[in-house]
């Protein structure tokens, strides 16, 4: 009987030999995204370090987290956390600032494609409509990871429509152009390997927790409210306010974005950085980027508006 045991044991090894999963980022020197010289990102596995799918260009980061007063859902129980801004998702960019999306449409769960083609020209491959509805919620019940689903239903809020509408946009727009979310469609990397059962379930998980993650490190409400700047509708703020607030708590100076016909109302954040290895591990270290430039008005002041009565938990 034992004899039969180094048979078996070696077809796996054999299997491997034909197709490698020789991804063992652990064993790997690590750099910073858009720091590596040509010749090292040449040598290296993209598994490890981020460059964009499609390209060689490495990679910064954008964390970026919304402020809504209204879901428009509220009659469904969808509520905005109390205390907290939410989550919009985690970008790759190119080192100069510009970026693809949807660069796997093997990988095509975004029910409201936007742009609706892969370059946002009208001669870019048509991004398909995703008409199988949410798989997020599936998915991470078969895994049980009834946690990261508690979390995500708390922060990661979309407005006017379902919540996984947006998680499936950010996945497919944004998360398929990271080289380290790779499975491998159109004969790129496998980065999760045989070791998983299905590795788009895989990078959809990873993504979500990678999202998570990189959130966690910019509590964005604490850090203007640390400042005496807390959500007012009788009491406006500069621009200026925002940024050096935020520029001394997380290092950098963040995207400030503002939405309205007069652009006085405070809506979002960009957080750009570099980050070490995969950005899986979130280990990102915070960069002042050249563009783009905050959309708010500078001559008028801008409102940090308050949630709407019955739209927060
Ligand atoms: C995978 O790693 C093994 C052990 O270092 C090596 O012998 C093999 O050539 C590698 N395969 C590929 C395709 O890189
Ligand atoms: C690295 O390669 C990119 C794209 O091929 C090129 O634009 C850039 O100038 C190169 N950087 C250096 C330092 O050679
Ligand atoms: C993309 O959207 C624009 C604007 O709604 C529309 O005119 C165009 O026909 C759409 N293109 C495709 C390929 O669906
Ligand atoms: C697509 O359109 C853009 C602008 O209209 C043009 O610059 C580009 O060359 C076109 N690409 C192809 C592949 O036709
Ligand atoms: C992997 O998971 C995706 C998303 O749930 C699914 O569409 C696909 O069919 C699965 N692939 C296999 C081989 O089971
Ligand atoms: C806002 O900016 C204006 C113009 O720069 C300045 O006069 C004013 O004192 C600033 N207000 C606050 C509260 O910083
Ligand atoms: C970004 O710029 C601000 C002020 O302009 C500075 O205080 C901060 O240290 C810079 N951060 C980095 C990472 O260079
Ligand atoms: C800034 O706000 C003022 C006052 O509401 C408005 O007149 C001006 O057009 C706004 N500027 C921009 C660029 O929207
Ligand atoms: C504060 O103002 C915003 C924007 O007009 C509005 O959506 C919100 O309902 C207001 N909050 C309260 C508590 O009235
Ligand atoms: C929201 O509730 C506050 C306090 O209960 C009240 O003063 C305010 O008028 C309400 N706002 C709206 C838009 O109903
Ligand atoms: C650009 C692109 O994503 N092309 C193809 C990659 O592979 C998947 C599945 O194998 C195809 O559906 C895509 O069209």
């Amino acid at each position: 009987m034992l004899s039969f045991i180094p048979l078996i044991a070696l077809l796996p090894l054999l299997a491997s030999a034909w197709k490698s999963d020789n991804h063992t980022c652990a064993a790997l020197p690590r750099y910073y995204s858009c720091e590596l010289s040509n010749s090292t990102l040449k040598t290296y596995d993209t598994c490890c370090t981020p460059t964009e799918v499609l390209s060689s260009s490495t990679m910064i980061f954008a964390d970026s987290q919304f402020w809504q007063t209204y879901t428009g859902l509220e009659k469904q129980g969808s509520v905005l956390p109390k205390e907290s801004w939410t989550i919009h998702g985690l970008w790759p960019d190119r080192c100069d600032g510009t970026y693809g999306q949807y660069c796997d449409l093997g990988r095509q769960y975004d029910p409201r494609p936007s742009p609706n083609t892969t370059t946002g020209l009208p001669n870019g491959t048509i991004v398909p409509v995703w008409k199988g509805g949410d798989i997020v919620t599936p998915l991470l019940k078969k895994v049980a990871r009834y946690d990261l689903l508690a979390f995500i239903n708390k922060y990661w809020k979309n407005r006017d429509y379902e919540d996984y509408d947006l998680w499936q946009h950010e996945f497919s727009k944004h998360a398929t152009c990271f080289s380290t979310f790779d499975v491998g469609n159109n004969g790129t990397n496998n980065c999760y390997g045989s070791e998983v059962v299905n590795a788009t379930e895989s990078s959809l998980v990873d993504y979500i927790e990678a999202v998570v993650a990189s959130e966690l490190q910019y509590p964005t409400y604490t850090w203007l409210k640390n400042a005496g700047i807390t959500p007012s509708n009788t009491t406006s703020y500069n621009l200026t306010a925002f940024e050096s607030t935020l520029t001394k708590a997380s290092g950098a100076l963040p995207y400030v974005g503002c939405s309205g016909p007069t652009r006085q109302t405070l809506s979002e954040l960009w957080y750009y950085t570099h980050t070490l290895g995969r950005p899986q591990e979130a280990i990102f270290k915070p960069v002042n980027v050249s563009t783009p430039k905050s959309n708010c008005n500078t001559t008028a002041p801008i409102w940090y508006y308050t949630r709407s009565n019955g739209s927060e938990a």
